[in-house]
């Protein structure tokens, strides 16, 4: 292994010596843990030190890198203490994560350390995030993301690269080739002649190094993070290194060739390093030994503390309340148009559905200026609805951000933003299209405050719903997908006065939020919208009609339905409830509203299996059965896809079922 010192000082070398045999006896010593039973799973990043060490090494300390599961070298050289990293591995309430996370699986703030998911490839999305936040801010930064040659495999691989390509982000992607993914070896993984090829593919520069060489790593990525900033461009650099041990501790290593662990074993990073530094005359023997002793007996203390720490008394309320982030800073000042609409302060003007979104968005983008849009089309295009026609000219390119094709990626990128502290939203061009940007939202956005107190301050748009013949990936009704997922919110206005409020809020929420627009009611509904910004409560039902007979819980096309029927059936009084919010429920609502009339119609355009209505059905008949006179009954659309034909369609949705449900209840 040829090592080329350039211009580094004997200390800077000793400095770098230290950082990299560091990880290397932490992780002798986890080995040990783990044959005693003391710890649980370990992922070993034994032989590729060089990487993580290098290239944390070449970084400034505030830029943010996005480490996986073998990178134990960027957290000990962005200077963790250990005792906490140990309390962390143990599940311990004082590690990063109370507890709540494995291994890797955890991020600092104050280190610009961003805790990987368990899905490999999301990640680098984020890195593209954050290099957009330096780059709007004009910052000199790179953002840093790691991935294993099995990872290149992941649709988000391409997707993130692909991104930092056309939007010229300042992002360092470095794959660690180290010849197998689990026991898959690379030539049962891609077929082009090495990893770093691809770059070409997407329009950027890439370069193949030693990944076990650490002055190399370190080295390339000091050059390659100046021609990041100078050029304002992503870069792939490819690490060649090998895995040394298994998977994972408890998988082990048969299916590789032993020779390949004797070859692999000559190129060992930290000895090759070691030995450089003493033919060198930087270090000798006796100095290493020091060295060596040093870490032993500060690994050993630290891990007694780590040992000692009290075991975690489970709290409920905790583990809730840390799901969702809180707001903070002077935002209780925005009006609440509910709390103030008699004294009508203010100017209102009849307005559609999407007139009164599109105010919502233009007075956030003038209220907030960290706020950023991204989109398929919705730049000069104005997006498919036409939601965001002239923002471009108002707020700038910069900011109203066409997007390719990758929601994920987008997604990603989103969450990546938020670490730097700027605010997005994203509009899914149809709510359908949600299903290839499902991890990002579920996994990382809904997870990442619970899992390490970062939190996600990102709003999706969902243009949604059928009735007009689009078909079966045209017309979803989605919703409850994401109303089973913790840490994320699921707003869904009926009206023009509560899709502006409730878009403001959204955006005033620092937590992910679904905003579901139904799409047939864009242009069909009308209403009176206040002119100033306000918001409108996230969480808080309301009631659209009051009534005597029949009470209706709905939200979305089914207020609409629910008036009309009223209309149309003046015999009948029907209470009816617009959820507005689907999570978290406004359980005092929907008990008041039980409470009326005791007979109980839930309807919504989503099919039944699943959908909302039996969450708030179960909830009803667990905690309102006194008040009840008849049996919750549920009008849903039916258990298919969403067909084409007009007919069929028409047939298909709840809206037909309605006044049989209806009939049935009064009769009960
Ligand atoms: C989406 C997804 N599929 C499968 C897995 C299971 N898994 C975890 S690590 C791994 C191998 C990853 O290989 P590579 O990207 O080369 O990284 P390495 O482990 O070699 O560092 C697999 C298959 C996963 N975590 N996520």
């Amino acid at each position: 292994m040829q090592f080329n010192r350039t211009k580094l000082t004997d200390p800077e070398l000793v400095f770098m010596y230290r950082s990299i045999i560091l990880p290397r006896m932490i992780e002798e010593k986890m080995l040990v843990l783990l044959r005693q039973g003391k710890i649980s799973k370990w992922f070993s990043g034994i032989g590729q030190e060089a990487i993580a060490v290098g290239s944390t090494l070449a970084l400034q300390k505030d830029e943010w890198i996005m480490p996986l599961h073998r990178n134990l070298g960027v957290f000990t050289t962005r200077q963790m203490g250990l005792e906490k990293l140990f309390k962390q591995w143990q599940g311990n309430k004082d590690g990063y994560s109370k507890g709540r996370e494995r291994s890797f699986h955890f991020g600092s703030k104050p280190h610009y350390i961003c805790g990987m998911i368990s899905h490999l490839g999301p990640q680098l999305a984020l890195a593209d995030g954050v290099a957009l936040a330096y780059k709007l801010r004009q910052e000199n930064k790179v953002s840093l993301a790691y991935s294993g040659d099995g990872g290149t495999s992941e649709g988000d691989f391409h997707e993130a690269l692909n991104v930092a390509a056309v939007w010229e982000l300042p992002v360092i992607f470095v794959i660690e080739n180290n010849g197998y993914g689990l026991s898959t070896p690379v030539n049962e993984q891609y077929r082009c002649e090495s990893l770093v090829n691809k770059a070409k593919g997407y329009g950027m520069e890439g370069i193949r190094i030693d990944g076990n060489n650490i002055l190399e790593v370190y080295d390339t990525i000091r050059g390659v993070r100046d021609y990041c900033i100078n050029n304002q461009k992503p870069y792939l650099i490819e690490c060649m290194t090998f895995r040394m041990r298994g998977h994972e501790e408890a998988s082990g290593t048969k299916y590789v060739p032993q020779e390949l662990f004797e070859e692999w074993g000559k190129k060992d990073p930290v000895k090759n390093y070691e030995q450089f530094l003493v033919t060198e005359g930087v270090l000798n023997e006796m100095q290493i030994a020091d060295i060596r002793h040093e870490f032993k007996e500060y690994i050993e203390a630290e891990l007694k503390a780590a040992f000692e720490a009290e075991a975690i008394v489970p709290n409920s309320e905790e583990e809730l309340g840390d799901v969702y982030a809180r707001k903070v800073n002077g935002q209780s000042s925005i009006v609440n148009i509910e709390n103030q609409i008699h004294d009508s302060p203010f100017t209102i003007h009849e307005k559609r559905l999407i007139d009164a979104l599109q105010d919502g968005l233009r007075q956030s983008l003038e209220q907030h200026e960290n706020l950023v849009l991204m989109g398929q089309d919705i730049a000069e295009y104005g997006g498919a609805f036409k939601i965001t026609e002239g923002f471009v000219e108002q707020f700038g390119k910069h900011r109203i951000r066409n997007t390719p094709l990758c929601e994920s990626a987008i997604v990603g990128a989103a969450l990546g933003l938020s670490l730097e502290g700027f605010k997005s939203v994203m509009e899914m061009q149809f709510a359908d299209f949600v299903s290839v940007g499902f991890n990002q939202i579920v996994n990382n956005l809904a997870k990442i405050h619970y899992r390490w107190g970062q939190n996600a301050d990102v709003v999706i748009r969902m243009p949604t719903g059928g009735g007009v013949g689009a078909g079966p990936f045209h017309s979803q009704s989605n919703e409850a997908w994401f109303t089973h997922v913790p840490g994320l919110k699921v707003v869904y206005p009926s009206n023009p006065q509560d899709a502006k409020g409730l878009m403001i809020a959204a955006i005033n929420d620092p937590n992910p939020v679904m905003f579901f627009e139904h799409k047939a009611l864009y242009r069909s509904v009308s209403g009176t919208v206040p002119d100033i910004y306000y918001e409108t409560p996230i969480g808080k039902a309301i009631v659209s009609k009051a009534g005597t007979d029949i009470t209706v819980i709905t939200y979305g096309a089914g207020v609409h339905w629910a008036l009309a029927y009223q209309e149309q059936h003046p015999d009948i009084s029907l209470h009816i409830l617009d959820l507005r919010t689907l999570l978290p429920l406004d359980y005092e609502s929907i008990r008041n509203a039980v409470a009326i009339t005791g007979k109980v119609l839930i309807l919504h355009e989503d099919t039944l299996t699943g959908g909302m209505g039996g969450e708030v059905s179960a909830w009803i008949s667990e905690h309102c059965f006194e008040l009840l006179d008849a049996p919750v009954m549920r009008c849903a659309s039916l258990d298919t896809p969403v067909p084409f034909n007009l007919d069929l369609e028409k047939n298909f949705m709840a809206k037909s079922r309605l006044d049989a449900y209806v009939n049935k209840l009064a009769a009960y």
